[in-house]
């Protein structure tokens, strides 16, 4: 069993790392055109929680990954998450003015360089992914490029967008809502636990599996509590505005299932997770721990 305070200093020994690595693989400030890098660092360094590199060290420390190539898919994870936040958050979506209590790319530069930071910071991600001697086989690294884009696009994040932008003001069913939300937020966390694991190996059909239910479960869980914490955060708090998802008329698991159900869906969803991960014993024990902290974060 894991005790709080290594999987705290695990989780800040990886979170470190990964905003060193970071910082490497994003073009140097001073670059041609030097506006455009300096936002796209803006937007990628010095915030976050970075829970999707945590999965992907997790995953990857499951089955013994070399770190130069978890770092490098921790990496590609990080900047299509964080292109994601960018054009959210443009007038043209959700127009909010503060994300990691900093004033948002468009705010603190201009609407033409956000839309130009998200774009670059996609291009990137698959950059950074392919680049470099990072010690994983041709076949795996091809497989991660697959699943990153797959996870990104229309059947995946881009694909729940269009969804909840579709949604807006129209009454979703408990189902209808589970799939924007699996394609919208749970693409890219399923997909961190799975670079993770090709950054050592091709996982077998049980093996796949398994970390499927885990991240599919994991995946709910943080939205389930995203709406939670939206639901119940006070109005001063940096960076979130109360209830904003339901004050822009959106379907949240709060509005439909109320606060104590949705808390404990979370809950539920917590134990599932920890149980897909039994066929791998003590060895999973990051990803156990993820899932906890996910569940039980209060930001
Ligand atoms: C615009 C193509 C496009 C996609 C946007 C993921 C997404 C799709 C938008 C994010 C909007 C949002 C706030 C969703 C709620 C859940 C979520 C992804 C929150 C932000 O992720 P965290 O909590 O953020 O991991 P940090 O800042 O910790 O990295």
């Amino acid at each position: 069993m894991t005790s709080q305070s290594d999987f705290g200093a695990w989780m800040k020994q990886v979170q470190a790392r990964m905003e060193d690595a970071l910082a490497a693989f994003l073009p140097a400030p001073v670059e041609t055109p030097a506006r455009l890098h300096e936002a796209m660092r803006y937007a990628v360094l010095d915030g976050g929680k970075r829970v999707r590199p945590l999965l992907v060290f997790a995953a990857g420390d499951l089955f013994g990954a070399a770190p130069e190539m978890l770092e490098r898919a921790a990496a590609a994870v990080e900047m299509i998450h964080a292109y994601s936040l960018v054009h959210d958050d443009m007038p043209c979506m959700d127009d909010d003015a503060l994300r990691r209590g900093k004033p948002t790319v468009h705010v603190k530069y201009d609407e033409a360089t956000a839309l130009l930071v998200g774009d670059a910071l996609q291009s990137q991600a698959f950059l950074v992914l392919t680049d470099g001697e990072a010690g994983a086989a041709e076949a795996n690294r091809l497989a991660m490029v697959r699943e990153l884009a797959h996870a990104s696009g229309s059947l995946g994040m881009c694909g729940g967008q269009a969804i909840d932008l579709a949604s807006v003001g129209l009454p979703l069913a408990l189902d209808e809502l589970e799939r924007m939300h699996r394609m919208k937020t749970g693409a890219l966390l399923r997909v961190s636990v799975v670079l993770g694991a090709l950054a050592a190996k091709l996982p077998s059909t049980a093996e796949a599996a398994a970390l499927d239910a885990y991240a599919k479960a994991v995946g709910l869980a943080f939205q389930v509590v995203d709406d939670v914490l939206d639901a119940t955060a006070d109005s001063s708090t940096l960076g979130k505005t109360a209830g904003k998802d339901a004050a822009d008329n959106k379907p949240t698991y709060v509005s439909i299932l109320g606060l104590d159900r949705s808390q404990a869906l979370a809950e539920r969803l917590r134990r599932d997770a920890h149980e897909a991960l039994a066929p791998f014993g003590d060895k999973a024990r990051r990803l156990r721990d993820i899932a906890d902290l996910v569940v039980q974060r209060k930001a």
